[in-house]
């Protein structure tokens, strides 16, 4: 059995109290490997080795740090079906997925910041004569960077590339659920000889390794994406020491169908956008609105698309949703379902748990369609993160933007509409940090990323990364 070790100043080290957690293959419920429960020693140490490591990091040119970043990228790249297969068996994701999405994007996200963000130019004031104003930005430090299980590679890399082609230092603290491309990833940081204690990794818990990291005075800014409820408590945690924060958190996305839309069109996208990743994305379009006068079409469209997705093992070619990523999770979204059924709504399509011949102890659950849902429904405010979908009719743009945005959440939303008109009214009063018009999840990494109210703090990509990532200094100079 494998069994994942710390990588803390370039060393592959075992856990002081040499405790470790199980993570399990979600497509068959069997312990994949094992992965050490850091304790406070084991942080301390990899927070130390950050910060030793900062003081050479930050003093080289941009484009040295870079090089290292397209050095991994290669060596990703190289390894390409191996971190495909390690993320898809880790998180039960079907494995055309990975092999499409997930490395190619962490190979992705190394080449891009190493481009953007490696020579930075300074902004410069003079408005008195004699007096010259330079702003620079310096990198802030030792950046504790913290992921979740649903992108797990992708995400992590997100943070990875920024802050260190920035010139940070950073520990890393992925989900316990899914530690494995992680672990790879510290292997490659090893073979290109990546200067000791740049990159750091401690495995285990949130409510113990995870709150070591985000509670040390010597990190400067914490990147995290995961819950709500967990970003709260580091949110609170990071205002002893004043630390800095980009928090990217959960989502209910809306997902407005006008009458104007191609409805073919619309239809594949809401599938796409519901059902991709087990529904296990924060931008996951789960809360459909229909207008009333196509509602009834758009309803037998979907459901009979919905119906013909396979639910299979994630080694299989023909698989759209594979297994979710854990038991705990998996409990929650069916306890989803009950409420549903409590609330007196109709369960269209799905509804259950499935077990697949050959996986019976695999962690499954069958696409879910609800409808007729009170306008207070807890299915419509609320982030299940699974493969379940809400569908409501609407009478008007007014209701349509009232339903959307009554919920905690700011993260995204989509719109489908051919009137220009209506869109650019619908987009300027939705309350969430990225639309999506006529398609959805369609990235650029120049834009930025993140959300409002309860889904975060701040925003990631391109530029926009900068913000958490370097702290500005402004140098007043007297010249005569
Ligand atoms: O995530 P957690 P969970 C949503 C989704 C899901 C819910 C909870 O609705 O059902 O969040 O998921 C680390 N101090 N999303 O509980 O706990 C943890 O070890 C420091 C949306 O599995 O937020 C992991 O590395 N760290 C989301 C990371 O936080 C702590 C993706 C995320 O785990 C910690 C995942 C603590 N006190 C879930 N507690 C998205 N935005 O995409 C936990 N962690």
């Amino acid at each position: 059995m494998l069994t994942l070790k710390n990588y803390i100043s370039g060393n592959f080290l075992e856990p002081q109290n040499n405790e470790y957690l199980d993570s399990y293959n979600p497509s068959d419920g069997s312990i994949l490997y094992k992965l050490p429960q850091s304790n406070k020693k084991d942080v301390d140490d990899a927070v130390t080795a950050a910060k030793v490591s900062f003081l050479d990091w930050s003093k080289l040119p941009g484009i040295d740090r870079a090089q290292f970043l397209y050095l991994i990228s290669d060596k990703i790249q190289e390894n390409f079906s191996e971190f495909a297969e390690a993320e898809s068996m880790d998180q039960g994701k079907p494995l055309w997925l990975t092999k499409k999405v997930d490395i190619p994007r962490a190979i992705k996200n190394f080449r891009f910041f190493a481009e953007q963000l490696s020579g930075q130019s300074t902004e410069s004031f003079n408005d008195e004569p004699g007096f010259v104003n330079i702003v620079k930005r310096d990198p802030v430090g030792v950046c504790a960077l913290i992921t979740p299980w649903n992108l797990p590679l992708y995400l992590l890399t997100w943070k990875i590339a920024p802050a260190l082609s920035l010139g940070n230092t950073v520990v890393c603290k992925t989900s316990e659920i899914t530690s494995l491309t992680a672990y790879k990833l510290s292997e490659i940081m090893n073979k290109i000889k990546l200067p000791n204690g740049v990159c750091n990794f401690v495995y285990g818990s949130g409510d113990r390794s995870g709150s070591y990291l985000t509670e040390h005075s010597d990190v400067a800014a914490i990147s995290f994406t995961g819950g709500t409820k967990t970003g709260e408590k580091i949110y609170t945690s990071a205002t002893k020491g004043f630390k800095k924060v980009g928090l990217e958190l959960g989502g209910k996305n809306s997902n407005i169908v006008f009458s104007s839309c191609d409805l073919e069109k619309t239809v594949k996208t809401s599938i796409h956008a519901a059902f991709i990743n087990q529904g296990e994305v924060c931008l996951s379009g789960s809360k459909i609105l229909v207008e009333e006068s196509i509602y009834s079409l758009f309803v037998e469209k979907f459901i009979e698309k919905a119906k013909s997705l396979k639910v299979g093992n994630p080694s299989d070619k023909d698989t759209f949703i594979g297994a979710i990523a854990s038991i705990g999770h998996l409990n929650k979204i069916l306890s989803y379902i009950e409420i549903a059924k409590e609330e007196k709504a109709t369960i269209l399509l799905g509804g259950n748990r499935t077990s697949i011949p050959g996986y019976e102890e695999g962690y499954y659950i069958l696409p879910t369609v609800i409808t007729d849902l009170k306008p207070d429904s807890r299915i419509l405010t609320e982030e299940i993160f699974g493969p379940v979908v809400s569908i409501s009719p609407v009478k008007s743009e007014e209701e349509a933007i009232e339903i959307a945005n009554n919920t905690p959440y700011g993260l995204s939303a989509t719109v489908f509409s051919s009137n220009v008109n209506q869109i650019h009214r619908v987009t300027s009063k939705l309350e969430v940090g990225q639309i999506w018009v006529n398609c959805w999840l369609q990235r650029d990494l120049r834009t930025p990323f993140g959300g409002k109210k309860s889904s975060g703090i701040g925003r990631e990509g391109g530029v926009y990364s900068r913000e958490l990532f370097t702290e500005l200094k402004n140098i007043c100079i007297h010249y005569s």
